[in-house]
């Protein structure tokens, strides 16, 4: 039976295991969850996922996963997108790890400000003021991340993982941010590494699902 994967077509997040389970062949179903209209915080979405957040994927009818990465590990394990090797693993979530406390915490952050996903509310004083705070942390992060792709193709070993896939999903939006790559030219060669995938899957088709 086909996993589904309940997400939305605005989330990074949400692109990553889609872009996974397209790159393994896999038979899988979008559910799509207007996040903006609050689907994912209700009482009856939180049985799936108790923290109201999406991505979550049903691998089997009545089981849920939420958060995206741990659903990158499941459904990379066995595979090469995620190596057996002790060191190589430790090394996938290393990335992974930074991705989620100091990436995505910076460069998603600043993209849904800017798009307005969340803070409608917020006075546009009080919008620069949090951009300007991510901003920094962002720059880092992007640092960080050229300074590997400068010297290798991959985050981790000779070819792709879930480390990079983790990565790709929202620096390829960071310019929605207000994040301009050109200073970051292994950056963005990677993200066209990344991109030349023959099952790569973007946003936009999540929409036509
Ligand atoms: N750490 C979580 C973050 C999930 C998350 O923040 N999801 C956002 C979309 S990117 C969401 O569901 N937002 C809906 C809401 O806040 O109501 C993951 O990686 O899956």
């Amino acid at each position: 039976m086909a996993s589904k994967l309940y997400g939305s077509a605005i989330s990074g997040n949400c692109l990553k295991p889609a872009m996974l389970l397209e790159r393994l062949g896999a038979e899988w179903e979008w559910v799509a969850v207007d996040i903006l209209a609050g689907e994912a915080r209700t009482a009856d979405f939180r049985l799936k996922s108790p923290h109201g957040r999406v991505p979550v994927l049903e691998p089997r009818p009545g089981v849920f996963l939420p958060e995206s990465n741990a659903i990158l590990c499941y459904l990379a394990e066995g595979t090469p997108w995620l190596p057996d090797d002790r060191l190589d693993r430790a090394q996938v979530l290393r990335w992974m790890f930074f991705e989620q406390n100091n990436h995505e915490t910076s460069i998603a952050v600043s993209r849904a400000l800017c798009n307005g996903y969340y803070d409608a509310a917020l006075d546009p004083e009080e919008r620069q003021e949090r951009l300007r705070q991510l901003r920094g942390p962002g720059l880092a992060a992007l640092k960080t991340m050229e300074s590997r792709l400068r010297r290798e193709d991959w985050f981790v070993g000779p070819g792709e993982t879930i480390a990079d896939l983790a990565l790709y999903a929202y620096t390829h939006t960071a310019g929605e941010g207000g994040f301009d790559l050109d200073s970051f030219p292994g950056v963005q060669a990677w993200l066209e590494r990344v991109e030349s995938h023959p099952r790569h899957i973007r946003l936009a088709d999540l929409l036509r699902r």
